[in-house]
């Protein structure tokens, strides 16, 4: 079995689940959040950076490695783990969702993606098949099934007629998987912001019987009301003894409504793409370390951070590299907000060991405050 979820709990307070996901390259506690290495990097960390605070899986992109510098590279370095020299879990995404933000001239039939490179122009082609085999060349503990995410917003037929191909594809996936021994394979439900969809999507997939389950074609600029009542209608559905995934969703409150709405895994480049524009998350809400105030700060980004760049540096220094164009204040930017929210998760944890989650959640949004949309 190359993944085995074990739910340890349920929060008394809410519908959240402490549970522990068991794959052939370590033990991941979850509620998770799983940093972004779209291009097989976390951009500026090292592993042992990204060991050292707390991350216990990163994510990955098909779509960027097909396209460079390649899956057969890839499996001849011994797969993305030997590649990039990191050794816990990688999850992959099957590229169905960055072939529709990314690539150009992309047509959509029933058997795939034929686009051009957002590189080079060059014609290439994406389908459940063609992503599986990518997947099993890198070799992640997770894959992910080739799916399409509507735009936000789209009329119901539209939906309706690509939520249902998404769960042709889905079966196609399983098919043409090679590895189901050591690689496990999650379905994607779509549907749009149409419950009926959603519940549909979810009733295909789960007869398919997956390992696990993502939410896609969420947080794609619909409203966050909107998203949270999406895992209110569709969660349910989803089998409680596997793991439950949120697709490109990681600000700090989706993360904490999101577990207390039975999520067990998200991810997002938001904590990392902020941090190269020199923002960083506190206990105390979003800060621009970049502006001038911080000129003379000699505090950490977050007095209650005990990160790397906490423990030794001050807001003025930060600030300073920053200006100067100097990459070391990136990185500690990086480093220090995907502390933050591994650091969150590993209280989110705690909080529903211990049935609080809903008072822990009161708690965080009084300081950190809420974020919009
Ligand atoms: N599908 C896939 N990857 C994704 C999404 C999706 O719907 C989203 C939506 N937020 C992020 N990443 N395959
Ligand atoms: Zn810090």
């Amino acid at each position: 079995m190359a993944v085995r979820y074990e739910l340890i709990k349920t929060c008394a307070q809410t519908g959240a689940r402490l549970g522990r996901l068991h794959t052939p390259h370590g033990v991941i506690d979850t509620p998770t959040f799983m940093p972004v290495g779209t291009q097989a990097t976390v951009k500026g960390m090292a592993p042992e950076e990204l060991k050292e605070l707390g991350a216990q899986i990163i994510l990955s992109n098909t779509y960027h490695l097909f396209v460079r510098p390649g899956h057969e590279l890839i499996r001849e370095a011994g797969g993305l783990h030997g590649f990039m020299n990191w050794d816990r879990p990688i999850l992959t995404d099957s590229g169905g969702f960055q072939v529709f933000s990314l690539a150009e001239n992309r047509k959509i039939t029933e058997e795939g993606v034929t686009f051009r490179s957002h590189l080079n122009g060059d014609k290439l082609f994406l389908s459940p098949e063609v992503a599986t085999h990518v997947q099993n060349a890198l070799g992640s503990d997770i894959m992910m099934a080739f799916d399409e995410c509507p735009p936000y917003p789209a009329e119901y037929d539209y939906v309706k007629r690509s939520t249902e191909r998404t769960s042709r594809w889905a079966e196609r996936c399983l098919k043409a998987h090679e590895r189901p021994h050591d690689q496990a394979l999650f379905g994607i439900v779509q549907g749009g912001m149409f419950p009926e969809l959603r519940r549909q999507s979810a009733a295909d997939l789960t007869s398919l019987d997956f390992p696990g389950y993502a939410m896609g074609g969420l947080s794609v600029g619909e409203p966050k009301a909107l998203m949270y009542e999406m895992l209110e209608e569709t969660v349910p559905f989803l089998p409680a003894g596997k793991p439950r995934y949120l697709m490109g969703v990681g600000s700090p409150d989706a993360l904490v409504e999101g577990s207390m709405r039975g999520i067990d895994m998200f991810d997002c480049v938001l904590p990392t793409r902020i941090a190269r524009n020199g923002t960083v998350m506190t206990s105390q809400g979003r800060l621009v370390v970049r502006h001038a105030k911080y000129i003379r700060d000699f505090s950490p980004l977050d007095p209650e951070c005990g990160c790397y760049a906490c423990r030794h540096y001050s807001r003025a220094y930060i600030r300073h590299l920053i200006k100067a164009d100097e990459m070391f204040g990136l990185r500690l930017t990086t480093i220090h907000n995907l502390h933050f929210l591994v650091e969150l998760m590993r209280q989110v944890r705690e909080a529903i060991r211990e049935d609080r989650l809903r008072d822990f959640r009161n708690e965080f949004f009084e300081k950190y405050g809420m974020e919009g949309n």
